[in-house]
Order: structure tokens, then sequence, then C-alpha cells
């Protein structure tokens, strides 16, 4: 069984931990990547997927998982051989950069991409920096198209955007077009179309493997 990490905000000022972090990871080779997004928006999912993808690369990657409760997420990623460490807030909607730094301690990664999967929520985790060089929402589609027009803050936040169940695009009638206008209001990150479970829809994953093994050269 995976370690579970019961942690909660240390007081003090946010910045000072997301700065302290940023230089951490540039001095172990670490690209750190905070994964955001509605709860069930497919963000393990995405994330495994994409992990196994960056594996085929010859990439190390590394996963610390945000929950409310449980190891459900950790278990999985163990399971598949990648390094994971779950963290617990036990009621925190949003990890903040002092937790980010302990759990990262913890793992003792260097190398390699880090993926922080944040708790599950489209608001207040746009509200804390933690120290990383990429943002990402998945959005999934069943969500609906209009949520890039009402979660400003977090659609204004991040640096791409991937659209998850694609393949559930027809079933709910999400109109690709309408969402992006609502996006270009306010962000020009780019848009990536994925899915696990269609084969034309895992390109989007592969294009998102483009970009993390660029922004990774760059580390
Ligand atoms: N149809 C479909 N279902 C998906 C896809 N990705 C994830 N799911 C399902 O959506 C649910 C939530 O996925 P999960 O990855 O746990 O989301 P998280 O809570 O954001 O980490 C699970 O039942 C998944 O099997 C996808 O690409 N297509
Ligand atoms: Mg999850």
């Amino acid at each position: 069984m995976p370690e579970v990490v019961i942690m909660k905000e240390i007081k003090g000022k946010n910045e000072d931990h997301a700065r302290a972090n940023r230089e951490k990871f540039a001095e172990d080779h670490v690209l750190m990547v905070n994964i955001m997004g509605a709860p069930g928006a497919g963000k393990t999912s995405f994330l495994m997927a994409l992990c196994k993808e960056l594996k085929r690369r010859g990439i190390k990657s590394a996963v610390i998982e945000g929950d409310l409760y449980s190891s459900i997420d950790t278990d999985e990623f163990t399971k598949e051989g990648f390094d994971s460490l779950q963290i617990n807030t036990e009621g925190e909607c949003h990890i903040d950069a002092s937790v980010v730094r302990r759990g990262y301690d913890k793992l003792g990664f260097t190398d390699g991409v880090v993926f922080v999967e944040n708790v599950g929520n489209l608001i207040c985790p746009a509200e804390f920096d933690l120290g990383e060089a990429l943002r990402i929402i998945t959005a999934s589609v069943p969500e609906g198209d209009d949520k890039p027009y009402k979660y400003v803050p977090m659609y204004s936040y991040v640096d791409a955007v991937v659209l998850t169940k694609c393949d559930l695009k027809e079933a709910v009638g999400f109109d690709t077009g309408f969402f992006i206008r609502g996006l270009r209001a306010v962000n020009e990150a780019p848009v990536f179309e994925t899915s696990v479970r269609s084969v034309e829809s895992a390109e989007g994953i592969c294009a998102v493997a483009d970009l993390i093994e660029d922004r990774f050269k760059e580390v």
C-alpha cells in the first residue's frame, strides 16, 4: 500500500513557498506540471495515459495526488510502476505550495516530470501558485461547453486546455466552437482534444506529450 500523507497548509506567504519550489525544481532538473479540473473530469485517466506515453519516449515521470480522502488514484500509479505520493487534505479544496513541497521532498525524485493532480475544483486551485512551470486544465466534454464563460479565473490562469472524454461529444451535444470562443475571450492557450476511449483522440495525448517534452528540454 502506498503511503498517504495528511497535510494542511502552513500559514505564511504562498508566493515565498512557490518561489522556493521553483528554485528547487530547477536545481533537481524537474519540470513541475499542475493538473487542475473538476471532480471526475478525467484528470487521473488522462494523466495515466500521458505518463505512459512519456515513459515510451524515455522521460521519467512521477505523480503527487491531491484528494480530500483516499489513496485510490495513487494506487493506480503505484500499480503501473510510477513513483507516486498521495496527499490527503482532509477538507481543503486545493493544495498550496508548501504542501506540494513537503510531498515533493518525500517523493525524492529528480530528472523528470512531476505532475500534481490538484484537488477536483474549478475555483480555489487557480488562486495558489505551486511553483509549477506549466498549468493544465482538464475540461471534460460532459461538463458542458459553457464552462470557460463561467469559470473565468481558472480558464484565464492555465497554459493549456485538455479537452477530455471527446468520445462523448455527440452523445452530450458538445459545441467545440462555442467552447473555444469562450476560452479565447480570456486566454490564447492551446487546446488538445483527447480521450482514453478512442484511437483518434489518443493523438491528442501525444500532442500534449510533445508539449511536455519541449518544456522539459528547457529545464
Ligand atoms: N467516456 C470516457 N470516460 C472517461 C474518459 N476518461 C475518464 N473517463 C471516466 O470518467 C470517470 C472519472 O475519471 P477520472 O480519471 O477518475 O477523473 P478525475 O476525478 O478527474 O481524476 C471515470 O469513470 C473514468 O473511467 C474518456 O476519455 N472517455
Ligand atoms: Mg483523480
